[in-house]
């Protein structure tokens, strides 16, 4: 590592397209993160998406003992009561965006939002933090950037989809870059306090 970071954070993902929106924003704040694929990331089923990113979080951290990110998110369609919601990832690998395109196919009511839960772990805080970014689903898919329900997904304040933006311009709208951007916020915040009061003596790589 040429740069001089603050620490490094394993990000607990399989999930290439998260990582490479997740990584200018967490270098903005200073911070190296690493994909961390070698520990499991065990998913609790629940409505609750902070409560999955904490089940993964606490688990993976008994494993590895170093600072950690997890993150999860879910795309909640109004007229379909919140559907797919926690399901994301299930219902993406069945029945894809086109499913929900089919299910949505005789509603004029089209809005959804995008919901992203972080956990981050690191010594002694565990920071939670939430984002969302609300938008309209479209009647066909367009765009060929990113991944999951992006082409379906456009955010309010812009006429692009997700998947028709580069990974800077979904940072400025996305649920994920909300919720991580007050995640690393709040880690600075915690670092200068404890620095300030020798609570934590050291923020150098672990
Ligand atoms: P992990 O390894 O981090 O769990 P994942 O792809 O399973 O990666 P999530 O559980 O956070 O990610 O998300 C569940 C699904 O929701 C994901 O598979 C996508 O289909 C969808 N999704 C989440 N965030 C998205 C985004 O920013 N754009 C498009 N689809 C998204």
């Amino acid at each position: 590592m040429s740069k001089k970071y603050k620490a490094t954070i394993y990000f607990l993902t399989n999930n290439t397209h998260k990582y490479e929106e997740v990584k200018p924003i967490a270098e903005k704040y200073g911070f190296h993160i690493k994909m961390c694929k070698d520990v499991e990331k065990v998913e609790i089923q629940s409505n609750d998406l902070l409560e999955i990113a904490k089940y993964a979080a606490l688990h993976a951290y008994t494993k590895i003992n170093k600072p950690l990110m997890v993150e999860d998110a879910g795309l909640f369609v109004h007229a379909l009561n919140g559907f797919p919601g926690p399901y994301s990832s299930y219902v993406f690998k069945t029945i894809g965006y086109e499913g929900i395109l089919k299910l949505l196919k005789n509603s004029s009511n089209r809005e959804a939002c995008f919901r992203s839960a972080v956990v981050l772990i690191y010594e002694p805080f565990i920071i939670t933090c939430l984002g969302e970014t609300t938008g309209t689903i479209t009647t066909t898919p367009r765009g060929n950037k990113g991944f999951g329900f992006d082409p379906i997904f456009v955010p309010s304040g812009s006429s692009k989809t997700f998947a028709e933006m580069s990974i800077n311009e979904k940072n400025m709208f996305s649920h994920r870059a909300k919720a991580v951007k007050s995640a690393f916020k709040k880690l600075e915040k915690m670092l200068e306090l404890g620095l300030k009061t020798g609570i934590s003596n050291s923020i150098d790589d672990k």
